[in-house]
């Protein structure tokens, strides 16, 4: 299957400036392709790495991949898919970011079976930055009808509201973009979120003003993320779900991807994974027949993790998991323990010892001292994956896993986390 009709079979493909001659081209040659971010935050989260997977899926089928960080870019702030003008961010932030974005990228495009010197990671800073005030608008500003700008529809959405004309000019910059690389990297085709289609395109028309020969660049959009329930894509219960293990923790990126509904897991498995057609129809089958068993969000789960994380991390997620559905929580390092229980109650607890039923009561877990013997006694009370029965059982800190938690579990699914300071 060619890449094209495989990037059509996942729905991946939203508009296309020439769907005829792209793919003819790409089954023809080796192309250059490119895809663009702006450093305006610190990592990249899952929205981000759907066309980034697509540049993946380009780079695995032999074609030559393209990174831009939009250092200069992101200093001006793109007004697509927005409502309000941006603020500006100071520049060392923007280099902060696109150090820390680079990085990310870098773990995505040398892994795998790839040409890892076919891929190349630029920051557009290092030609956008050396066009003098009066060369922009000489060479570039000419080229571009302001009448078009405003046909935009990034652009005329906002005309009541209002738009600086900094943001106005955002499109002429990731215009010049596309034709620099065209011209000196061997891009041809350029790729984003459905939202980018105005700036895509405004880069054809300028790569087409600007050269003399017969010019083969193309566009391709890939549509917005939809949920099935119609809630965005994408969201944890606190927030956006992030590349960086230090904002969202393996553990937690993986437990975002296990809770997927049957609804959508097929359609998230052809978007975030490299796996085939046949295992992913095999795995439609059985999201069909045997739901119960999440096949499926188990397989979706463990591919993207290691995909963005790698095996250890994903070995990590799978043991703090497994130790949360057995109980067998003792087995945990203080660092697993941190990451799986990020999201559960947390007490604290004087380095004191104290029987048992009076504990509970005291930091908090459990508001009457009756009901703390009736949970104990009944056998529901469970101390680091051991259950205790006797009331007078002693706490001491010295139970505590890695000198600092102990985690209490009531019941099969009630956890805990006890912190002893
Ligand atoms: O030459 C380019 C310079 C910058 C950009 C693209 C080409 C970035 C682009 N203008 C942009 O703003 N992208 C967004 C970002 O950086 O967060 C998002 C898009 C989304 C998807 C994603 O980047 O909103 O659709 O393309 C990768």
């Amino acid at each position: 299957m060619s890449i094209i009709n495989d990037l059509e079979w996942r729905g991946a493909i939203f508009q296309q400036t020439d769907a005829e001659g792209l793919e003819t081209f790409v089954n023809e040659n080796a192309i250059g392709l490119y895809c663009g971010i702006d450093p305006t935050g610190d990592s990249m989260h899952i929205g981000h790495l759907i066309p980034f997977m697509f540049l993946k899926r380009f780079q695995l089928a032999g074609h030559h991949p393209v990174v831009v960080i939009g250092g200069a870019t992101g200093s001006i702030g793109d007004p697509s898919g927005r409502t309000s003008e941006r603020s500006l961010q100071s520049m060392d932030v923007i280099n902060e970011n696109a150090e820390k974005l680079t990085q990310q990228m870098q773990r995505l495009f040398l892994q795998g079976e790839v040409d890892q010197a076919g891929f190349r990671i630029v920051n557009n800073y290092d030609w956008l930055s050396k066009i003098s005030l009066l060369d922009f608008l000489r060479d570039y500003g000419k080229h571009f009808n302001v009448n078009t700008m405003l046909g935009k529809e990034v652009i005329a959405s906002r005309l009541d509201s209002g738009i600086s004309f900094t943001e106005f000019t955002y499109q002429i910059l990731q215009s010049v973009d596309f034709h620099y690389l065209y011209r000196n990297m061997d891009v041809q085709l350029q790729i984003g979120g459905a939202d980018q289609w105005g700036n895509i395109t405004a880069g054809l028309d300028f790569i087409r003003r600007m050269e003399e020969h017969e010019v083969k660049a193309f566009g391709l959009t890939i549509p917005l993320m939809l949920k099935s329930d119609g809630t965005k894509f994408g969201k944890s219960a606190d927030g956006a779900v992030w590349l960086d293990p230090e904002k969202t923790t393996p553990y937690e990126f993986y437990q975002f991807w296990l809770n997927q509904t049957d609804e959508d897991v097929i359609k998230f498995i052809k978007y975030f994974t490299f796996l085939s057609r046949e295992e992913i129809e095999a795995l439609e089958v059985e999201v069909n027949e045997s739901p119960h068993l999440r096949k499926a969000q188990k397989t979706l789960a463990e591919e993207v993790t290691r995909f963005v994380h790698g095996q250890e991390s994903l070995d990590e997620a799978l043991l703090i998991t497994d130790a949360l559905f057995t109980g067998e929580v003792n087995q945990l390092s203080a660092k697993q323990i941190e990451e799986g229980f990020k999201n559960m109650p947390q007490f604290t607890a004087p380095k004191e010892s104290a029987a048992l039923a009076i504990w509970l009561v005291d930091i908090g877990l459990i508001s009457s001292r009756r009901q703390a013997r009736e949970f104990v006694s009944n056998g529901a009370i469970s101390l680091n994956g051991e259950k205790v029965t006797d009331v007078d059982f002693e706490v001491s800190p010295e139970l505590a896993i890695g000198d600092k938690y102990l985690i209490v579990r009531r019941g099969k699914k009630n956890y805990y986390l006890v912190t002893f300071e």
